[in-house]
């Protein structure tokens, strides 16, 4: 591979950055030769309604414990809201941007701090108590936030599900962490389309019902006004009780290891897990990393585009920025609604300054024509953000040079849902870029490389990360299943947390995120596991068996190639294709549609009777030529078969 070409800070960062390369390398040193000082002093950046006197006590051994700040209490909705009404209770804390250009709304910290409070009145009103499970399944409105802040400010844990998931999907993850209580709304909207997500939730509910779990009560936002199915005595409009609710609702103090939320994410096995994060660490590393990271400044305007169904949105749109007292702007559409100059529109209509996305939706736009982007003046722009996959150096140099005029710097930040923060990425004021490289680590971060026998890697070299050491923002462990916490990540490499992901350094000391290296896919940054694909398939009567593997796609990153084995009989068709992709995504939802379907009489297999992925993967690169040594096949004329039906001819 040549080495990138390297952006050097620009001279005019001297004067703006808040971190320097001196700064970033006396603190980082610091950080993790001394971890109890460095974060003692960091913590005290959110407000403690009771101090903490101790700050880590963390061990990756044995059954694994992370505990940070624990004798602290403080509640997250007074750090994101109550704490900036003196100063700044008239500034715009949200920006919404709805999925029409003509609808946007401001909203300022002193009538979000209303809106919280009402909607935490409601909550108790209904039954909600501290340590109970809400879920929220909305679209990208105002009210999302505020439902997280309301389950936060009265100590309840909120579990969000992104609002693209199906009925079936929604059920799993109420019924996992028993969940009795659903903020949602009646539909949403996305390119002009809208989502039934009342009446996915109805279904879900049913489901959920008959798997032993009721919602008791669903609080519904009226987003589209269209007619939705109700159920009396369960269902309630969120306007007309937020309305009835009192406006006055102290926060509850919370400990620091009290759970704030629950996130689902895909690992390698089928079932998604339950992510759980605390409150004290996680806001303290969600708030630094957003000043830090993305330079923010007192006035910024701040856009992340994630949905607040993945964690990006969790912490980069509504924890991070809001605990700092920034605007953080929602936009509720898609990038290429009205047409493709959407996101660049909207930064000059809010004059935006830093700016976060994706790369699958740079590569989309890269592919849809400059004109698009040259066409605005994006003046407003001091740094750019990429996250969610690898970015590969064609699509952060049309980044660097289009969208940012060659002007911006782009922090490529590599995180996790389990990380809770970014934890390898640049400081726009210190770190000298190569495209496609996340740089170096955030403070108090220590990443290892190690070989598949766990060897460790020293200097330049290519191997699998893990992090030796915790930060406060790590997740705690798996929701109800702390076994499964410890066996997933601190188990191949014990005493390290193991990230799943392979890495390269390079001579620099720069971190090179080179993609999952276990059985999750990474389709448009959108996490997802091959088995969840799998068994979603095979609950199609016509399916036996499925094979689901990942291949290179120039837009999404990653596409999904599947192999089913048909019933004996059954007559393979484009029409059973179309059939089983509807079927996929009526079970997940639409971002795990396959991409391509080949029908196999048979599946590589051991004779053990393990399928073996690697000769699955190499079909589907259409890499057939290098399918390495097939000799402990059960029936190798399985392979020649694969080859001759595959999908993906070059
Ligand atoms: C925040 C988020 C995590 C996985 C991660 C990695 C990939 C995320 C990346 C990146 C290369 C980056 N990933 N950011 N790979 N460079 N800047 O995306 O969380 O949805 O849990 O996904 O995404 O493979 O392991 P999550």
């Amino acid at each position: 591979m040549t080495e990138a070409q390297l952006h050097p800070v620009q001279p005019e960062w001297k004067e703006r950055a808040l971190i320097d390369d001196a700064t970033y390398r006396a603190w980082y040193e610091t950080s993790v030769r001394d971890p109890e000082a460095f974060w003692n002093k960091h913590g005290q950046r959110i407000d403690w309604s009771k101090p903490f006197t101790k700050v880590k006590n963390t061990s990756f051994d044995g059954d694994v414990s992370i505990r940070w700040f624990e004798d602290g209490e403080t509640n997250v909705a007074a750090n994101c809201i109550d704490r900036h009404l003196a100063e700044r209770g008239d500034q715009v804390a949200i920006i919404w941007e709805g999925d029409d250009p003509k609808d946007d709304r401001k909203i300022t910290y002193r009538e979000m701090h209303d809106q919280v409070c009402r909607l935490s009145n409601v909550l108790k009103e209904n039954g909600v108590e501290k340590g109970d499970r809400v879920t929220i399944y909305m679209p990208m409105i105002p009210e999302a936030a505020y439902a997280m802040l309301a389950c936060a400010r009265i100590g309840a844990v909120h579990s969000v599900v992104f609002g693209g998931f199906s009925p079936d999907a929604l059920a799993g993850r109420i019924v996992d962490c028993q969940s009795t209580f659903l903020i949602t709304a009646d539909e949403g909207l996305r390119g002009g389309k809208t989502i039934p997500l009342k009446d996915n939730a109805d279904k879900a509910l049913d489901i959920a019902t008959r798997q032993g779990v009721t919602v008791r009560s669903v609080v519904v936002v009226k987003r589209t006004g269209n007619s939705v199915g109700w159920v009396e005595g369960r269902d309630l409009w969120y306007h007309d009780a937020v309305e009835k609710a009192s406006p006055d609702c102290p926060a509850e103090a919370m400990n620091a290891e009290d759970p704030l939320f629950i996130l689902y994410t895909s690992g390698s096995t089928g079932k998604p897990k339950g992510v759980l994060h605390t409150t004290g660490g996680y806001l303290v590393y969600a708030a630094m990393t957003h000043e830090y990271v993305f330079d923010y400044h007192d006035g910024d305007i701040y856009w992340c585009t994630a949905d607040v169904g993945w964690v990006t949105g969790h912490s980069y749109i509504v924890y991070g920025p809001l605990a700092n007292g920034a605007t953080t702007l929602m936009f509720e559409g898609v990038p290429n609604y009205p047409d493709q100059s959407r996101f660049w529109k909207i930064i000059d209509k809010h004059q935006v300054n830093i700016f976060y996305t994706a790369p699958t939706a740079l590569r989309a736009l890269m592919g849809a024509g400059d004109r698009y982007v040259t066409s605005s003046s994006r003046k407003s722009l001091k740094v750019l953000g990429s996250v969610g996959e690898p970015i590969n150096p064609e699509a952060w140099e049309w980044y660097y040079k289009v969208v940012g005029d060659s002007r911006v710097p782009i922090v490529d930040t590599w995180w996790q849902t389990e990380t809770g923060g970014i934890l390898i990425t640049p400081l726009p004021g210190a770190t000298d870029l190569k495209a496609g490289s996340a740089t170096r680590p955030f403070f108090g971060v220590q990443p290892q490389l190690v070989d598949a026998e766990g060897g460790v890697l020293e200097g330049a070299a290519d191997g699998n990360l893990c992090i030796v050491d915790s930060w406060p923002g790590q997740m705690r462990t798996v929701y109800g299943d702390h076994e499964r916490f410890v066996q997933t990540y601190f188990s191949t490499y014990p005493g390290k947390y193991f990230t799943g992901d392979g890495c390269r350094r390079d001579a620099d000391g720069y971190y090179w995120i080179t993609g999952r290296v276990d059985d999750v896919l990474n389709v448009s940054g959108h996490r997802m596991g091959t088995a969840e694909v799998e068994s979603a398939l095979v609950s199609h009567d016509k399916v036996s068996e499925a094979a689901v593997v990942g291949y290179p796609h120039d837009v999404k990153g990653q596409g999904i190639y599947c192999y089913v084995t048909l019933m004996n009989g059954v007559e393979p068709t484009d029409a059973l294709r179309k059939e089983l992709v509807a079927h996929v995504r009526r079970e997940i939802g639409a971002i795990a549609s396959p991409d391509k379907i080949q029908f196999s009489p048979g599946l590589p297999k051991t004779r053990s009777g393990k399928i073996m992925r690697r000769i699955l993967r190499k079909i589907a690169e259409d890499d057939y030529g290098a399918l390495g040594d097939t000799s402990t096949l059960a029936d190798p004329a399985v392979v020649d078969d694969l080859v001759s039906n595959r999908q993906n001819k070059k």
